[in-house]
């Protein structure tokens, strides 16, 4: 199986521009040719342009570009669910919402072969907002509250196939959390904030995880949310927050997953070019792509960040 690069230059769910330029920021620190260099066939099919949608006015008036990030969740749907028969996809952010889109899509690929799936979030936050609750109404931070069928998307947003068991949802990462998501990350989803990684690493838990992916014969997508990572190593993105994962976690993890074989699809989101810094948080990110494509540390090229 080979992977195919989908460009979603979304930012209609983020306040800051400069997310649209993510897929050329990738193509640029050359992502498919790392791809190659491992011996993987790589297609490239160019960037998905949003669909039309019509959302009503949302009675919380903070709620911006409701209508467009509605139409790209449909439009990233269907390119989801298409280009995972074949090919391993790899979704080019643009901001979190648009994980709404691909990752409903690879739940209708799961469903269509019968298997459960499975989502790996990489990510400072929890994403769990629903319409109601968000104060920023930035809409990168609902997709989660979306996947799992929380109340209130209904005529807002494409209606959902099935929702995602929050049984099935693992995060790495967290460290910033608004009160309105507190409750709803109560509802079974298995955390490992910053905190938990301090003390125990990432491999035992992961490791946990993954077993469970695989006893139940699951299908797995990988959300990156470059603020994942720590701001020093990873500066190029509009919500920096201090104490992210380190270069070796993040890579470790890749690393982990790709010896696991569980992983069926991969976002790559919230890079901000114009926040970068000489392309520095790109090249991290393809770097981290390709570690979970299978580039080990002997592998790879010398390169100053
Ligand atoms: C904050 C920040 N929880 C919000 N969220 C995200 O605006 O809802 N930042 N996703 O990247
Ligand atoms: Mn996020
Ligand atoms: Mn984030
Ligand atoms: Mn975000």
């Amino acid at each position: 199986r080979g992977c195919v690069l989908i460009g979603a230059p979304v930012q209609s769910g983020t306040g800051r521009l400069g997310c649209d330029m993510g897929p050329s920021a990738y193509r640029a620190a050359g992502l498919s040719e790392s791809l190659r260099d491992l011996g993987l066939t790589v297609a490239d099919a160019g960037n998905v342009a949003p669909a039309p949608f019509s959302s009503p006015p949302h009675p919380n008036r903070a709620i911006r570009n409701l209508a467009e990030t509605a139409g790209w969740t449909l439009a990233l749907t269907d390119a989801a669910f298409r280009h995972s028969e074949a090919a391993l996809p790899i979704f080019l952010g643009g901001d979190h919402s648009l994980s709404a889109g691909t990752v409903a899509g690879m739940a209708r690929r799961a469903e269509r072969e019968g298997r459960p799936l499975f989502l790996l979030w990489l990510d400072a936050h929890a994403d769990l907002h629903t319409l109601d609750s968000t104060t920023s109404g930035n809409l990168h931070g609902v997709p989660l509250a979306y996947l799992t069928g929380r109340p209130g998307f209904s005529g807002y947003f494409p209606p959902l196939e099935a929702a995602l068991d929050p049984a099935r949802i693992c995060m790495f990462g967290l460290r910033s959390v608004d009160p309105a998501e507190r409750e709803a990350l109560g509802r079974g989803v298995r955390v490992h904030d910053m905190r938990d990684i301090d003390e125990n690493g990432v491999v035992a838990p992961l490791r946990g995880f993954l077993r469970e992916v695989a006893a139940a014969d699951g299908l797995l997508h990988v959300s990156l949310d470059v603020d994942f990572l720590d701001p020093g190593i990873a500066p190029g993105v509009g919500t920096t927050v201090p104490g992210g994962a380190t270069f070796r976690e993040a890579h470790l993890i890749m690393e982990l997953l790709h010896d696991s074989g569980l992983v069926r699809s991969l976002d790559l989101v919230e890079l901000n070019p114009f926040l970068d810094e000489r392309g520095r948080t790109a090249l991290l990110m393809a770097d981290l792509a390709a570690s979970l494509l299978g580039r080990r540390i002997l592998d790879k090229p010398t390169r100053s960040y």
